[in-house]
């Protein structure tokens, strides 16, 4: 099948070459997520294998042992993305992949490593740029047993510059772009809030055996910050003068529209929301240097506070702002006191505003709607806020009934029209003076998507997860993709 696009006469005419000549664009994974050999080859377990092999925690019951198997077909899967066109590809590391058991005496598995000395060698020789995430969710179960896991930043902290100093060391003759965590903002509170994901902590006992929603999740985020800056010095000191690279972090943010803007309260809510999800993490390294002040007015002493060592370490720590953002939400401020256990800003996030009106058409996904309207409002607000250049590192969608490899379910026009609208959205914010310098889609083949298993179908490639094979096939916007950014990006 050819599906082939043109944009001459189209809506999005207007937009060609807004792109700068060099902007990288491909597809996002993370190792849990797609690479499967999850104890080959001496590789360790992580806090995501025992997750999913504890009864009642994934939702469809499934596993990620297998994944997609992109361990094995790393190899076909270049090919194929050298077909979808791109020019980079944005991967993650699994920590005990390479360091089994994680702590900072432990051995190395030249295995692990050789696996992605492979993957590296193979992109370069395709021309795919690789940017490397070092840490997409997966610490090494042994870590947590040991003591805890980042809610030990005193323990943590040597394990994790070994981890990160070993990439450097083992990669960094080839990888030139780093980032130090993906969304630590999704880690804790998913982990560490609502107990959702691994590690599976929160207050509320009939999910989680342990944990404090109220106290853990900003305990984990402080020694997120914190150790992403001191990677990030390290790299800058002791690697970057002969490697020339350059590292940041991924933060992930929605965007949050007021319910009724016509009311300063649900304004107000609204920034709080933002505050709370994105400045949370952004204002220490790229803002104030300190947390918003809306944070430290809720949580009081529940927020950590940076010692003045760490304050200095932290501001100005990450190159570029890495953005993962999907879709909007309406924020509706609440009355009356706040939850203990709140880390919204005491809003209420709806599908609706006030006039009625619906943030967007419904994915596969339920927390997902297309929403680009808000995409392009959030990539300002970032941008005016921080000044930083702006990598967008993860962007996507799930769409209803892609049940099976059919010529008419791999003519994905739901997905078309999510990447049409946001990347659109991209090329005007650009065009209006927005720095911005990548685009990864999530993601490049179905994957298992954490809690949710096999169901949520992000990828541009349909995955047969019945056949051992795990068979390959292309939908229609990896085409799509591929034809708009030839349209996007300038030519010279
Ligand atoms: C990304 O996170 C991940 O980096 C990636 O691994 C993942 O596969 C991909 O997105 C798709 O999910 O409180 O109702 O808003 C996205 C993060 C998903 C953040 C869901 C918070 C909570 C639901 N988020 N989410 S809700």
């Amino acid at each position: 099948m050819t599906w082939t696009h043109d944009f001459t006469s189209s809506p999005e005419a207007s937009l060609a070459g807004s792109l700068r000549k060099d902007f990288y664009w491909g597809y996002a994974t993370a190792a849990a997520q797609v690479e499967g050999a999850w104890n080959a080859d001496g590789k360790g377990e992580s806090i995501w294998d025992r997750f999913c092999h504890t009864p009642g925690k994934v939702h469809d019951g499934s596993t990620n042992e297998d994944a997609a198997r992109s361990y094995d077909l790393y190899k076909e899967d270049v090919q194929l993305m050298k077909s979808y066109g791109v020019t980079a590809y944005r991967f993650s590391l699994a920590w005990s992949r390479i360091i089994p058991l994680g702590g900072a005496d432990d051995p190395v598995n030249e295995k692990g490593v050789q696996y992605y000395n492979n993957l590296i060698d193979e992109l370069l020789a395709n021309g795919i740029t690789p940017f490397v995430t070092l840490f997409h969710w997966d610490i090494p179960q042994m870590l947590e047993e040991r003591y805890g896991g980042m809610l030990n930043q005193e323990r943590y902290t040597p394990d994790f510059l070994r981890y990160a100093r070993v990439c450097f060391e083992r990669f960094g003759d080839r990888v030139k772009h780093w980032i130090t965590y993906n969304e630590p903002g999704v880690y804790t509170l998913a982990g560490y809030a609502a107990g959702v994901h691994a590690p599976a902590r929160s207050s509320f006992r009939e999910r989680n055996e342990e944990g404090d929603s109220s106290t853990e999740p900003f305990i984990v985020g402080h020694t997120e910050i914190v150790t992403h800056a001191r990677a990030a010095k390290m790299y800058r000191e002791e690697f970057k003068p002969s490697q020339k690279g350059e590292i940041g972090i991924t933060l992930h943010g929605n965007y949050s529209e007021p319910w009724d803007a016509e009311d300063p309260v649900h304004v107000a809510a609204a920034e709080r929301a933002r505050e709370f999800e994105i400045a949370w993490y952004a204002d220490p390294i790229y803002g104030s240097g300190d947390y918003p002040q809306s944070m430290r007015d809720q949580l009081g002493d529940r927020l950590p506070t940076f010692t003045e060592e760490e304050k200095e370490l932290v501001k100005g720590s990450s190159d570029f702002y890495g953005m993962n953002s999907y879709t909007t939400f309406f924020i509706k401020n609440l009355d009356g006191p706040t939850d203990i256990n709140d880390h919204l800003g005491n809003v209420e996030k709806l599908d609706t505003n006030s006039k009625g009106e619906s943030r967007g058409p419904e994915s596969d996904t339920y927390w997902l709607r297309t929403a680009p309207w808000g995409y392009g409002k959030l990539l300002r607000w970032v941008w005016n806020r921080y000044q930083t250049p702006i990598y967008l590192t993860e962007n996507g969608t799930t769409a209803k009934g892609e049940t099976e490899p059919s010529e008419e379910i791999l003519n994905d026009t739901f997905r078309i029209d999510f990447y049409r609208g946001y990347l659109s959205e991209v090329a005007k914010a650009v065009q209006d003076g927005v720095d911005i310098r990548s685009y990864f889609g999530w993601t490049f083949t179905d994957n298992w998507e954490w809690a949710a298993g096999y169901s949520d179908r992000f990828g541009v490639t349909y995955v047969d997860f019945d056949t051992p094979e795990k068979k390959r096939y292309p939908k229609r916007s990896a085409y799509f993709n591929r034809d708009f950014f030839n349209h996007l990006i300038a030519k010279a």
